[in-house]
């Protein structure tokens, strides 16, 4: 299998934590897809993923995945024995309900300010700029704020369980942990009152798969 993506870019992570948590990172090999020179977004990266971007896995067959939750299910099923994306249909839904609002509440409201409220990752990009990319935008400040409101909602939800999705480690604490990394990289700071979060966060980061992605 290859995977073709940024070392130590957020959503890239996701996949490489994946891997480490399931001991497949030597069943892969990495191919650097150069974001700020906006590799992904030429004709020969899009033919891979028409979104423009990583990661994307390539199976051994040639099929490429792209998306993280489907890359996710491939490799957590691959051994017959999930464990980071439930086991039943109640707990599968669950950890489904909750990697979506990571993403659209979190993750991406990041990645959507960073992008196009702040200078994110250079001209070469050619990302649309908001009118002032200083922060003052409605629309970057509408982002911000929707990011703020998700690290509020898993506060909340981190007071209750131990885990984004419950009693268990699943791919949707990957995807706050890493909404929190790109938060912190866009400068979005976790709120100073949610101490369940904050507590979560130092948990997930001694994790060895986190410490040590592949
Ligand atoms: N929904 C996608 C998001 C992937 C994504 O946004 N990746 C970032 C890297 S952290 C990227 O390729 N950004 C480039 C761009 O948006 O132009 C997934 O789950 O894989």
């Amino acid at each position: 299998m290859k995977i073709f993506d940024m070392p130590g870019f957020p959503n890239p992570l996701r996949i490489r934590i994946v891997l480490a948590e399931k001991g497949l990172a030597n069943q892969v090999d990495f191919i650097k897809v150069d974001l700020p020179s906006a590799e992904h977004k030429q004709q020969r990266f899009l033919e891979i993923n028409p979104t423009g971007t990583v990661p994307v896995l390539q199976l051994n067959d040639g099929t490429y995945i792209s998306e993280c939750t489907a890359i996710t299910e491939y490799l957590d099923n691959l051994n017959g024995d999930p464990t980071l994306t439930g086991k039943t249909p109640r707990d599968k839904a669950i950890v489904h309900m909750m990697q979506k609002r990571a993403e659209s509440e979190l993750i991406d409201a990041v990645g959507i300010y960073f992008h196009h409220s702040t200078p994110g990752l250079g001209p070469a990009m050619q990302a649309f700029k908001s009118p002032d990319w200083e922060g003052r935008d409605e629309w970057g400040i509408r982002q911000r704020d929707r990011a703020l409101g998700g690290m509020r909602y898993f506060n909340q939800v981190l007071s209750q369980q131990p885990f984004v999705a419950g009693e268990i480690f699943s791919m949707a604490d990957i995807t706050v942990w890493a909404g929190l990394l790109f938060a912190g990289l866009a400068n979005i700071p976790i709120p100073h009152e949610c101490t369940a979060l904050i507590a979560w966060r130092a948990k997930i980061d001694a994790r060895n798969s986190v410490k040590q992605p592949a």
